[in-house]
């Protein structure tokens, strides 16, 4: 009889695996194929019968085994797999499912993160380092990806400028910056121009939050290196390091956004929507809901648990998938289409908070008619605290219009508004404190999520889908499902 659990095995980081995954022959010898998530794998041998340390690891393929996600475990044999476990973004010490389920119990903040990574490597403090070898008087593309779950990242390579060229696979005007800032969710391709002679020096390359909440955060300074081929060996470089912005510096991350703009010329033309169909104000931040946890102590303020909100709807996930309720005009009891397109109960956004601050809780869509064309300002509040949001849509690139600190002003901001050659991108920060307002098209049909790239937050509520209705020719409909879609 077999016994029943969900058990996992936790690795540190870094770790080289070896794992044999040996065939049984109970109810009958049989080839299983096995797949592995989040890595590639060496196949380093294989057999029949049972495997056998001492004689069979002898035999390895140590020089070039063939390099898979899913093997074959022969029937009535074995299989022998190493990897390399290297490719988190941010890295944690624990168990992250054990830490997510625990922090949804209590209602408070996850544990802030060990370590910050480049290209899964933590850096000098732990002995793992990314280098980066280049040649003098050529020039690299680095392609940036925020690959963390709670932070934004500043960006910095010692004595070296950044030409900026592309955002979220959108060419952008090219401008220099020795700093980048990434938010998760967001790419950009950036080009590195290498000094023209040996320099006698090593750069770090050096990555670390931009943080505006109230709650504790990773402070800490990831690095890699970037050196020079030297035609021969010197031992005497200097290790020169970046200097990168302070955490909560919003002004150098307002400006830094404001640099981001559309190529727009005939060959990529900004195709920036003139006429708006349809307005939206969206507040987003946190909040706060009662303490479910069934020993009734929680982590949030006086015994509250820690939400998030946009107008105020902290968003329920459904059970059906929104899109198959949605194909199958079966939305009854999955999600109701009435999401605010203002915010209920108007207050000062950006000042003294109103005095109750619990959230709501829904699975609330906004349904749109297809090519609609669409304004959202997105609204923070300084509900527990300011704090930057890096928002994200699902399907669509919509343009950054404008952006400002305090409330959104609907009689002048709008004068400010950028029409030419705004940032097209799929996610962008919501200034700390501030707005931001992006326009986009509603041609493509479906459902669609708009959520806070920052993990936490997204898990807290702060989220929405927009619904957009087929249009009346036949490429402007939304394909049916796949024929082998689980029923059940
Ligand atoms: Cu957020």
């Amino acid at each position: 009889m077999v016994s029943n659990g969900t058990k996992v095995v936790v690795l540190p980081f870094n770790s080289s695996v070896e794992v044999i995954l040996q065939d049984t022959s109970i109810l009958g010898a049989e080839s299983h194929p096995l797949h592995l998530h989040g890595f590639n794998f060496f196949v380093v041998g294989q057999g029949f019968g049972n495997f056998d340390p001492k004689q069979d690891t002898r035999n390895f393929n140590l020089v070039d085994p063939i390099e898979r996600n899913t093997v074959g475990v022969p029937s009535g044999g074995w299989v022998a797999i190493r990897f390399l476990a290297d490719n988190p973004g941010e890295w944690w010490k624990v168990d992250t499912e054990a830490m997510i389920n625990q922090a949804t119990l209590t209602g408070g903040g996850p544990n802030i993160s060990d370590a910050f990574t480049i290209n899964g490597l933590p850096g000098p403090l732990y002995n793992y380092t990314f280098k980066l070898r280049v040649k003098p008087g050529k020039t690299y593309m680095l392609r940036l990806i925020n690959a963390a779950l709670n932070d934004e990242l500043f960006f910095s390579i010692a004595n070296h400028n950044l030409i900026v060229v592309e955002a979220d696979a959108v060419y952008v005007k090219p401008f220099k910056t020795n700093i980048v800032l990434i938010a998760p969710g967001q790419t950009t391709n950036v080009l590195l121009k290498t000094k023209n002679h040996h320099p006698n020096a090593t750069f770090l390359m050096s990555a670390r939050p931009y943080a505006t909440g109230g709650a504790t955060f990773d402070n800490s300074t990831t690095a890699g290196i970037l050196e020079y081929n030297r035609p021969f060996k010197t031992n005497k470089l200097t290790l020169l390091k970046p200097s990168l912005p302070i955490f909560n510096d919003t002004k150098f991350a307002v400006k830094f956004n404001e640099k981001i703009r559309s190529l727009a010329n005939s060959k990529f033309p900004a195709k920036v929507p003139q006429r708006v169909d349809r307005r939206f104000l969206f507040t987003v931040g946190l909040g706060l809901s009662p303490c479910t946890n069934p020993n009734n102590t929680c982590q949030g303020p006086n015994n509250t648990m820690l939400a998030a909100s946009i107008n105020n709807v902290s968003f329920v996930m459904p059970k059906t998938a929104l899109l198959q309720a949605h194909f199958f005009n079966q939305s009854r009891g999955v999600y109701t289409a009435d999401f605010p397109a203002n915010p209920l109960i108007k207050f000062d956004y950006t000042g003294k908070p109103p005095a109750n601050i619990m959230v709501n809780t829904a699975t609330k869509v906004v349904a749109l008619p297809y090519n609609a064309s669409v304004e959202v300002v997105l609204q923070d509040t300084s509900i527990v605290s300011p704090e930057s949001h890096p928002l994200h849509l699902h399907g669509f690139n919509f343009f950054v219009m404008g952006q400002g600190f305090g409330n959104f002003d609907p009689s002048k901001d709008p004068t400010k508004f950028n029409l030419v050659d705004p940032a097209e991108r799929n996610t962008v920060g919501v200034p700390s404190g501030g707005w931001v307002a992006i326009r986009f098209l509603a041609d493509n049909p479906g459902v669609w999520f708009m959520h806070c790239h920052l993990e936490v937050h997204t898990s807290w509520g702060l989220k929405m889908a927009w619904v957009v209705m087929d249009g009346n020719r036949r490429n402007q409909k939304l394909p049916p499902p796949p024929a082998d879609l689980p029923k059940c």
